[in-house]
């Protein structure tokens, strides 16, 4: 049987061997939710970047530059970190280059693995029906903030193994936290993560609307893959 488990901080990504693995990343609040979000919405690809001047050059090759720092749009950039932003059709067809704080970090962390998928709530079944068929180990990522665990994270980590319990044995105790935590969650996702530490920050810059959405379950069917540092559905 494979097996799963969760590195619930990409500080702890050292006592992992990835090279054999299917690594899903996941940030649930924002970037992998944007990532999904703008994919399912025809954007050509994105290419996840650490460094923010790094990101601010790829204007000048072309690309709609994106993302955060402290939650905020970054001066002179075209987007910001919200989902919201990506659902038009000004991004169609378009090229990103996309930084935040966590969520492309955990992406550059897991480089080395053998295959790399994009997770969030927005496209959960079609992670876990990836998950189920394909021949590796697997395992989820979480961004957590900072180093540091988070609550968001961990509780997609809890649905996915929730829905392949049957399917994939567990290699520690992390899953076994996540699973417990998403079955105390989640009938009610967004009261639980009230008191979250993300939920309150993101919170002081009036966006309870992406914490709904970014919460919201199977709203897309894409598969967002990283292959040669570029997320593409292909
Ligand atoms: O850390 C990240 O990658 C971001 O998603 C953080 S925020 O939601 O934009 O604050």
């Amino acid at each position: 049987m494979k097996t799963i488990d969760v590195c619930l901080s990409p500080e702890l990504m050292h006592l992992y061997d990835v090279r054999d693995r299917t690594v899903v990343v996941v940030d649930i609040l924002r970037a992998t939710s944007c990532i999904v979000t703008a994919l399912a919405h025809g954007v050509e690809s994105i290419t996840p970047i650490e460094d923010l001047n790094t990101c601010k050059r790829m204007k000048r090759k072309g690309f709609i530059i994106s993302g955060e720092r402290e939650g905020k749009k970054v001066e002179g950039f075209d987007k910001g970190n919200s989902p919201f932003e990506y659902t038009g059709n000004d991004i169609r067809g378009k090229r990103i280059a996309f930084t935040t704080t966590n969520g492309t970090l955990a992406i550059e962390k897991s480089k080395g693995a053998k295959k790399v998928v994009i997770g969030s709530f927005l496209n959960l079944s079609t992670v876990v029906k990836y998950l189920l068929f394909g021949e590796n180990n697997v395992l989820i990522v979480c961004a957590g903030w900072k180093g540091k665990v988070n609550l968001e994270d961990t509780l997609f980590a809890g649905a996915v193994i929730e829905k392949l319990k049957k399917h994939i044995e567990q290699d520690c105790d992390a899953p076994l936290v996540a699973q417990y935590l998403y079955r105390a969650a989640q009938k009610d996702m967004v009261g639980f993560l009230d008191n979250s530490s993300h939920v309150k920050r993101l919170e002081r810059l009036d966006i309870d609307k992406d914490i709904e959405f970014c919460l919201t379950q199977d709203k897309y069917q894409v598969l967002p893959r990283l292959r040669n540092g570029i997320i593409t559905l292909s």
